[in-house]
């Protein structure tokens, strides 16, 4: 599937997009089954290090996470956090999402077919009243060396359950792709745009997004998202592609080819071929890591 003439528009237009119904649940499947798999591996060993008093099994992915974390004391609650939470997730399921069709597809559209999965990417698992999850306003670009200020990015914001406002999903305000990359400051536990900074804007759009669906915005769009009211875990990825001979603004981090007309031999076809680009464990080194 591509963006029609309309939605293409938008998102030129106005720096997001949502596209519903976008990715089959095949392609999130292998994904999930491997985040219940991490997290269930950790429960066993803090329950067998008498860290845990229970391992809550028979809960679903969308809560078993907060009811673990909500059970455990501070050590063992930021190591369950942290299995499904920052850039470490490198496996064959995130490789599966990273280069499915469907969102190459709309890539190729905006950017064609030259692409780079780009270095910078998470998984998140946003926790119920957890301010640590809890990012305020930012662009992309706030976060990138300023050589990849000319790069046209394509951002995907990609919830692995259904994430309506009230489990903290994203805003964005319409327009702000067309400003310059503000200076960020740190916020709490990210960097982040003050209102005081940030030029006059006329509205915010709460971006709810379910399972399938994928949030679309640009590297400058001015984006947040808002705190996790509900008892479920707000899992998402952020997924992002450029063009792979341009600077994505991380010049020691690689990311993969995910797609090349001129160059097919560059182009990644397992997760191994992405293990490969991260002979030591660069992602730890990121200072930019969030
Ligand atoms: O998932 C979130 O809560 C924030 C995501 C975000 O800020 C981003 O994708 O850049």
């Amino acid at each position: 599937m591509t963006l029609s003439e309309a939605q293409l528009a938008q998102y030129m237009d106005e720096g997001y997009l949502v596209v519903e119904d976008l990715l089959n649940a095949s392609v999130l499947a292998p994904l999930i089954s491997e985040f219940e798999a991490a997290i269930d591996t950790k429960a066993r060993a803090l329950y067998a290090a008498g860290q845990l008093s229970q391992l809550h099994e028979d809960a679903p992915f969308e809560t078993r996470l907060a009811l673990l974390y909500a059970d455990a004391e501070e050590e063992a609650a930021q190591a369950l956090w942290h299995v499904g939470q920052g850039k470490h997730h490198k496996t064959a399921g995130m490789f599966a999402v990273w280069t499915c069709p469907a969102l190459l597809d709309i890539v190729e559209q905006v950017i064609g077919p030259e692409i780079l999965a780009h270095p910078q990417f998470n998984s998140r698992a946003k926790l119920p009243d957890h301010e640590q999850t809890v990012v305020p306003w930012h662009q992309d670009m706030g976060y990138l060396q300023p050589d990849a200020d000319d790069t046209f990015m394509v951002n995907f914001w990609i919830p692995l359950v259904d994430a309506p406002m009230e489990t903290g999903a994203m805003q964005v305000i319409p327009g702000s792709h067309r400003w310059q990359t503000l200076p960020h400051e740190r916020i709490g536990f990210y960097d982040g745009l003050h209102e005081e900074d940030m030029p006059d804007y006329a509205r915010v759009v709460d971006c709810p997004v379910y399972r399938g669906g994928v949030l679309m915005i640009q590297s400058r769009t001015v984006h947040r998202s808002v705190v996790n009211s509900t008892e479920r875990v707000r899992w998402s990825l952020d997924l992002r592609y450029c063009d792979r001979r341009k600077p994505t603004g991380r010049p020691d981090i690689p990311g993969f080819v995910a797609r090349s007309a001129e160059r097919p031999d560059s182009v990644a076809q397992s997760a191994q071929d992405w293990l490969r680009l991260f002979p030591g464990d660069s992602a730890r080194l990121d200072p930019h890591a969030r």
